[in-house]
């Protein structure tokens, strides 16, 4: 589905009403299954495919330890940077 991001469609109370509350892209929807943030997307989709999954509990506490690392530290503060000097 496209998403007229820079005319604010993901700001309006229709995207938080009928989207994503947290007013905010990407949103994964598969079936009946509707997700954002990106690491729970990650997460949906390894199970889903069965691959890039954690075979022990410390190899899922590890890759969460990522997801939220990137989540926080880069997507946080890259994204927005590319998105300002890429406009
Ligand atoms: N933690 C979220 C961050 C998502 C995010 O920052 N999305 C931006 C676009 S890349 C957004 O929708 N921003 C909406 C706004 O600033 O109004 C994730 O990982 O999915």
């Amino acid at each position: 589905m496209f998403v007229n991001f820079l005319n604010g469609e993901t700001r309006n109370e229709k995207w938080r009403s009928d989207v994503n509350e947290q007013g905010e892209a990407p949103v994964l929807e598969h079936g009946s299954v509707k997700l954002s943030q990106s690491g729970v997307i990650l997460d949906y989709l390894s199970e889903l495919t069965g691959r890039f999954s954690a075979g022990t509990a410390d190899e899922r506490r590890e890759i969460l330890r990522w997801i939220l690392f990137d989540n926080h530290k880069f997507t946080c503060y890259y994204a927005t940077l590319r998105f300002m000097y890429g406009l």
